[in-house]
């Protein structure tokens, strides 16, 4: 029997380290194995990508080489992790994936979804997340949680707009692909936000 392939995503600070820690437990307890992992990264060569796309001395990076070094990272955690661990019966919980790409390149740099699209197919072809987990919070309060890190990455030296830009691409997405995202208002208090993910996980785990 093929495992899941579950997405959690949203804006830089609004809780994804804090809950995987916590689906990872929902998950192992109700008997699942579970493979944590994340983009961009999650094999050696991908995490290496990931030094690429976040090391600040490149910043301004040209947009469209950012979307393949994305694509690129993608493609080695697809082949070497997610696939064969989601037919081997195994639950994958990966932190952020093709969603982000949507909202970051997307909606945050303007990149024409087409592209996105085309790489998306040829990268992927029809494999697509069975769930995706949207943590929700407004820009202000994402940025407040994320300011306590010692030296802000690429990503983390955009400004308020640019993080407007991907959340509201990421609510648009949750809008239009409401038959596998679920939103959960991550402005709340740990205690409130994991009783929301525990009640999404009380129906998938009986589905
Ligand atoms: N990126 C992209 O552009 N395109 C792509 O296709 C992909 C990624 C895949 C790295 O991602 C960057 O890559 C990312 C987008 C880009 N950059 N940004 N921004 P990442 O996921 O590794 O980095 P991140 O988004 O910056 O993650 P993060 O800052 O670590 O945020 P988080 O994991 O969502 O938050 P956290 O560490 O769990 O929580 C932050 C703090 O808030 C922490 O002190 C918690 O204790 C606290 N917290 C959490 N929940 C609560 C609640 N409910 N109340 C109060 N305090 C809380």
């Amino acid at each position: 029997m093929k495992g899941k392939f579950i997405t959690v995503e949203g804006i830089e600070g609004v809780g994804k380290t804090t809950n995987i820690g916590f689906i990872h437990k929902l998950l192992s307890d109700a008997g699942k194995d579970v493979v944590l992992t994340r983009e961009p990264g999650g094999t050696p060569l991908g995490e290496a990508i990931r030094g690429l796309l976040l090391d600040p001395q490149y910043k301004g990076m040209d947009p469209d080489c950012e979307l393949q070094l994305m694509f690129a990272a993608r493609a080695e955690h697809l082949a070497r992790v997610i696939r064969p661990a989601v037919e081997a019966g195994q639950w994958v919980l990966c932190d952020r994936f093709t969603d982000a790409t949507y909202a970051y390149q997307g909606g945050g740099r303007g990149l024409d979804t087409d592209k996105i699209t085309a790489l998306e197919q040829l990268v992927q072809e029809d494999f697509r997340p069975d769930l995706t987990l949207l943590l929700d919070v407004p820009v202000e309060i994402g940025l407040e949680r994320a300011s306590n890190r010692s030296t802000p990455d690429r990503f983390e030296q955009e400004q308020v707009e640019f993080f407007e830009r991907v959340r509201q691409a990421y609510l648009e997405m949750a809008r239009t692909h409401d038959g596998r995202y679920r939103v959960i208002d991550a402005s709340q208090p740990l205690e409130a936000v994991q009783r929301q993910l525990a009640s999404v996980f009380r129906s998938q785990l009986k589905a």
